[in-house]
């Protein structure tokens, strides 16, 4: 009735950005993403408890935050087709700074679903346990699995067919670094979720944006398979230009990225120019990551420092959601 799962956040190479089903988190795109080490969140679940009580990071979570939380849970309860399992306790850990803006519920729904399988009696089943991450939250779909995940958008309305695969493991390139460049420990005043849905309801750029995403997947896989850096590079650039630029034309604009941001970016160029195999992506939020080698991340870090960062996290190719024997209670 208890278990306890490690699980690590992962970066899309080629973004999620859209939803076509609220509710049950079905994307308009495939994705697909590196999952990071050393970076983790560890989550112990137990049922059969007195009460419902849910801890995340040393605090108790209340409102939407508790709810999301039970309700991936009461999912838990189908699946086991177990209605006596009982409230459950949930406690959970991460050990990376959420400023990163590496989004800790990738990492944190996707140990919540294995665990809570796992602590419902239920088998290792990555399909079924990806399904239920993504009811927390999308991108935890691909955080089950390390190494190189790819969200299959999926064609049916009840979702059966929206989960994340994995398509090389951590080991097929040991050498990918990923440098998170923290240039604003700020919040962000528009989360993804709603950045996402106004980019659906207003940009005109949208449906473009759509199209040219599911058609990166199957190229990235490529460059990821040859383990062509450069290629690869270039790919995850111009893929979060063109999500920026799909928010930036939403009604109202959505400008994610920081004067300090821009500046990084011109600095990657002149960097190339000088030899060095440096690339960027960016989420929702002013904080670029890195793309480079293990020759090059001290160079990497280096320039991310000069360019006003106040913290540099370096990250490589991580491994699956995996259950552990001790338990945070
Ligand atoms: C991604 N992001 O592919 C994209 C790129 C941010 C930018 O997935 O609403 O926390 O819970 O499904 O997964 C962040 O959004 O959103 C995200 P929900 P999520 O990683």
């Amino acid at each position: 009735m208890k278990a306890t799962v490690l699980a690590h956040p992962n970066i899309a190479l080629v973004k999620y950005w859209g939803k076509r089903d609220d509710a049950l988190i079905l994307p308009h795109q495939s994705s697909l993403s590196l999952t990071l080490s050393p970076l983790s969140v560890t989550t112990t679940v137990e049922f059969g408890v007195p009460t419902d009580a849910v801890e995340l990071n040393g605090h108790v979570a209340k409102g939407s935050e508790r709810e999301r939380v039970l309700r991936l849970l009461e999912s838990v309860r189908a699946q086991a087709g177990d209605k006596s399992l009982g409230p459950a306790k949930v406690v959970s850990r991460g050990d990376f700074p959420m400023a990163a803006g590496l989004a800790s519920s990738a990492a944190g729904f996707a140990a919540l679903a294995v665990a809570g399988r796992a602590a419902a009696g239920l088998p290792r089943d990555t399909k079924a346990e990806s399904i239920l991450a993504r009811l927390g939250s999308g991108s935890a779909c691909r955080s089950v699995q390390g190494g190189f995940c790819e969200w299959q958008r999926g064609e049916r309305p009840d979702g059966d067919d929206s989960f994340a695969v994995q398509r090389f493991d951590a080991a097929h390139w040991p050498e990918l670094r990923m440098v998170v460049a923290i240039l604003d420990r700020g919040e962000k005043d528009v989360k993804s979720r709603d950045g996402m849905r106004q980019a659906v309801e207003t940009s005109p750029y949208y449906a473009a944006w759509v199209k040219d995403a599911e058609a990166e997947v199957p190229r990235a896989r490529e460059h990821i398979a040859r383990r062509d850096l450069q290629a690869l590079g270039e790919l995850c650039e111009r893929n979060a230009w063109r999500m920026h630029s799909t928010s930036l034309a939403a009604e109202p604009p959505l400008c994610y990225l920081n004067a300090a941001t821009v500046g990084l970016i011109h600095q990657l160029r002149e960097h190339r120019k000088k030899g060095v195999p440096v690339w960027f992506t960016l989420d929702a939020g002013p904080n670029p990551v890195l793309l480079t080698d293990a020759a090059n991340e001290v160079a990497a870090e280096a320039l991310a420092r000069a360019c006003g960062a106040l913290d540099v996290i370096r990250c490589v190719p991580g491994g699956d959601a995996t259950l552990k024997t001790e338990h945070l209670f």
